[in-house]
């Protein structure tokens, strides 16, 4: 079974974080700066002085001194609160517990990972829906409203028939809604695409500019990607215009492609949350565009969820088939 949404503790834990961040960005020059490298290292010289019987050594900077005592106290609240002693030991623990565990990769875009977000049988359930319906990727025209064979989705894809006709569907829709915030109600019925190798999704958004497309529902605010089959090479899903980089070690092994920007390795059962507005829920946030990057080797298997700002109008209709394209697909000549 699929790990549900965060506990409570976990949430006390989140908050309590919460709030000793902003305690520390309030504090003067100097407080504000820290990462969980330094947290472990002042932790660390901490630890080794008070084993040599003595007091830390007092940095002759009262800015760096600052920095060691609040560097100090959010390490000492990180392991009160995580009982941990660093954030790779409290992820290490997560996964020994099977709890969820959930990155934020960026705030431009604002972008998470979920790693293990959905089991590996809810994730062959969904590919084995679409298998028997997958048709070449087909968008719509925003200007003409016309069905046109995709040049820039090369993969195959299918929409899902509308939630409840199948409770594995029902139950993710439901986990998105809860991490998203936002009704199901909200969510497209879920897109099925499988990319071959050379196939590839090239770089979009997924927010609407024209005045057509967000009749349904509004505008498209955020969107979930959720890896159905792990890749041998390429397929990563790429965010070119962030200027956010993953570090050398989370990004080995990557393709040409995804290294020109935010590169995020699809992993079966992981789901990648981004948001194409920005927080005031109206400006589309423009380092939301992305890419899904050419296979090398392998096929890969995703299912997009996207979540617009209002109710999508066909919700609700149980009982109908997929296959046809919904409105709602940027036109590239427009974005
Ligand atoms: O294949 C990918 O990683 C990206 C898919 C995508 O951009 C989409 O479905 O909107």
């Amino acid at each position: 079974m699929a790990p549900g949404p965060r506990t409570a503790p976990a949430l006390a834990a989140a908050a309590a974080a919460a709030a000793l961040l902003l305690a520390l960005l309030a504090a003067p020059r100097g407080a504000a700066a820290f990462s969980v490298g330094d947290v472990a290292a002042a932790r660390m010289r901490a630890a080794a002085a008070a084993a040599e019987g003595g007091e830390p050594a007092k940095p002759a900077d009262p800015a760096a001194a600052h920095d060691a005592a609040g560097a100090a106290a959010a390490a000492a609240a990180f392991a009160a609160i995580t009982g941990e002693p660093s954030a790779a030991a409290a992820d290490a623990a997560a996964r020994r517990r099977g709890a969820p565990l959930i990155r934020m990769l960026s705030w431009s875009p604002r972008a998470m990972l979920w790693e293990g977000f959905a089991s590996a049988a809810e994730c062959d359930h969904l590919a084995s829906l679409a298998a028997p319906h997958l048709a070449k990727s087909d968008v719509v025209d925003s200007d003409t409203g016309e069905v046109v064979q995709s040049r820039e989705r090369t993969s195959s894809g299918w929409f899902l028939p509308r939630r409840r006709a199948d409770s594995v569907v029902a139950e993710l829709e439901e986990r998105i809604a809860r991490w998203a915030q936002i009704p199901a109600s909200n969510g497209e019925p879920f897109h099925i695409l499988r990319y071959n190798p050379k196939e590839e999704y090239t770089a979009h958004f997924d927010s609407f500019h024209d005045q057509v497309n967000v009749q349904n529902g509004g505008q498209r605010i955020a969107t979930v990607i959720l890896y159905l089959s792990d890749v041998e090479e390429g397929g990563e899903t790429v965010f070119p215009d962030s200027p956010t980089r993953p570090s050398e070690a989370e990004s080995a092994g990557f393709s040409a492609c995804a290294r020109n920007g935010l590169g995020v390795r699809p992993r079966k059962g992981d789901a990648l949350l981004f948001f194409s507005l920005k927080p005031d829920g109206v400006t589309q946030d423009a380092t939301s565009l992305h890419a899904g990057c050419p296979v090398g080797h392998g096929t890969k298997w995703i299912a997009t969820k996207w979540i617009r700002v209002g109710q999508h109008q066909d919700w609700g209709q149980e009982g109908e088939e997929g296959g046809t394209p919904l409105e709602g697909e940027p036109s590239h000549s427009e974005l």
